[in-house]
């Protein structure tokens, strides 16, 4: 196997051998690189047949998000979709009289000349994200031509000799179709389950049987809480679902009660011999240990060998039976955040934000705020990720700290108090909710009549997996510069196309919390 997509790899270089270290098995990580060159051979033929078509996107969406990581670790299911492709490859060169494209082998890739490989896998890695974003809006019935056509035009060029003149604009193409991505999938949350609105979460379980659903998906949720309806079973979110407990469409649901721990990476230890069923709908799922993996269920594209999947007829009854059969705590019982506190705030999307932009834009002309952060990204194991925790405590009182996304576990359990009538503190939501982040910079430019770079804001991320990629790509697609990035630069990012972001964007790694926040203060 070679894999080295995530911020976890080995030795900041690439997971080889017999597993990754997230767990995924080397046939698993094989079964995932031949299902890559069958989509890109899919799209190669296409290309060639001049067809497009939903059939062909949605198989490639379905693949890339399935190879995104901690996904998918089951090989057979991997395999099953490979398959499923080559059938699709053959129908569209058989319609349109040619020979199909031969399976490319994605080593070719892996094997390339260093800034080669490094901007094909900035691309590939990108798409799967946005094809996990594509997906979660394709599910509540919102597409866009233009993104869905982009996934294949962009996988069948990775086949190609490629050049760095060529690749990098590809690259930010990759961060352009993903903002148009990020716009499809708030529209699709917004107008199905209305706009969020700030909402104080409780970490505290109470008494009685209960479901813990983890993801990003909201349909899922949704679906989840219509089927608990009047079972006795409540349900509690984790993770990237925590936001879900802001939109009117899902607060609504009385056994929707809180938040159950804290960030992804901390499931081995929080779910363990805890007496309830978790429900995957995407990233991040680590493979569950023995005490607790008959309580792990899988739907839509995650997948472990031996867990139980819900497939596409969503029937969660297997899932509110094991919530009844384990019966939940006798007493209430909370796992506080990491820094002791037990509820946070989450809701200030750009609908909440831009609502009050007026007041906002007043508190900087009179100087009350000063400066705003973007503290981002995903969370992750590495131990110099308590950097974020330090940065969001050592932010001054005249700023404000926006955050999204599950890296914000590391600091949003503080009270950080109030600013101009407005926490300090404002959780926009998921990952995907960077939109919202964008949308709102860009009417502080606007309100402002500057650019976004001559904003007093600043970006500090942090990154784990694909769907960071896509994003960071986005934020180069628009030009924004001088972003912060931790807690390691990725493994995939040759010198030389470091090279090139560091003097075109200024991107640099995180320091020191105090280093960092004097220099982005100017001070
Ligand atoms: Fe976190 Fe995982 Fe949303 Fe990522 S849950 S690490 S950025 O999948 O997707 O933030
Ligand atoms: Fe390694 Fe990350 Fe790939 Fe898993 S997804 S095999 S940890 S690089």
């Amino acid at each position: 196997m070679f894999c080295f997509q995530c911020e976890q790899v080995a030795k900041c270089e690439a997971c080889t051998g017999g597993a990754g270290v997230c767990g995924k098995p080397a046939d698993v990580a094989d079964a995932q690189d031949a299902l890559t060159g069958a989509m890109i051979a899919l799209a190669r033929t296409a290309r060639e047949a001049g067809v497009k078509n939903d059939r062909i996107c949605d198989l490639i969406v379905d693949g890339l998000f399935t190879c995104m990581t901690n996904v998918n670790f089951d090989g057979q299911a991997v395999t099953a979709l490979k398959d499923a492709v080559r059938v699709e490859t053959a129908a569209v060169a058989a319609a349109a009289g040619i020979e199909p494209v031969s399976d490319y082998d994605v080593d070719q890739i892996w094997g390339d000349d260093e800034d080669i490989r490094s901007l094909k896998s900035l691309v590939l890695f990108g798409l799967r994200g946005t094809a996990a974003y594509a997906y979660h809006a394709r599910v509540l019935g919102y597409r866009d031509a233009t993104v869905d056509e982009f996934f294949a035009d962009a996988l069948a060029q990775l086949a190609e000799p490629g050049s760095v003149d060529a690749l990098l604009p590809l690259a930010l193409k990759v961060g352009e179709v993903n903002l148009g991505c990020m716009r499809l999938l708030d529209e699709a949350n917004t107008g199905t389950y209305g706009t969020p609105e700030p909402t104080t979460v409780a970490m505290e379980v109470e008494p009685g049987p209960f479901i813990v659903i983890s993801g990003h998906d909201l349909h899922d949720l949704k679906l989840l809480l219509e089927q608990t309806e009047g079972t006795g079973v409540s349900v509690y979110t984790h993770g990237e679902m925590l936001p879900a407990h802001a939109y009117p469409e899902l607060k609504k649901y009385p056994q929707l009660k809180g938040n159950f721990g804290t960030a992804w990476q901390n499931q081995k230890k929080e779910f363990d011999g805890v007496p309830a069923a978790f429900l995957f709908t995407t990233n991040c799922l680590m493979p569950p240990k023995e005490s607790y993996a008959d309580n792990v269920f899988t739907t839509e594209v995650v997948a472990f060998p031996g867990c139980t999947h819900i497939g596409p007829d969503k029937d969660f009854g297997p899932v509110i039976q094991k919530a009844l059969e384990l019966g939940g705590y006798d007493e209430p019982h909370t796992i506080p955040g990491i820094n002791g506190g037990t509820t946070m705030t989450t809701g200030f999307a750009q609908g909440t934000v831009l609502s009050v932009a007026d007041t906002v834009v007043d508190a900087v002309k009179s100087g009350a705020i000063k400066h705003f952060f973007l503290v981002a990204g995903c969370d992750g194991a590495r131990p110099g990720r308590n950097y974020y925790t330090d940065f969001v405590k050592a932010t001054p009182d005249d700023t404000v700290v926006l955050t999204l996304a599950c890296g914000k576990y590391r600091f949003n359990d503080l009270d950080l108090g109030e600013i101009g009538g407005l926490p300090r503190l404002m959780d926009m939501g998921q990952c995907n909710d960077a939109y919202s982040a964008i949308q709102v910079a860009v009417a502080l430019a606007e309100a402002f009549d500057c650019g976004v770079n001559d904003l007093p804001l600043s970006m500090v991320l942090s990154w784990y997996e694909q769907k960071a990629v896509c994003i960071l790509l986005t934020l180069l697609y628009l030009g924004i510069r001088n972003i912060k990035l931790g807690p390691t630069l990725p493994a995939f990012v040759s010198p030389g196309v470091l090279d090139v972001l560091v003097e075109n964007y200024g991107i640099a790694p995180i320091t020191t919390p105090e280093a960092d926040l004097a220099e982005l203060l100017g001070e």
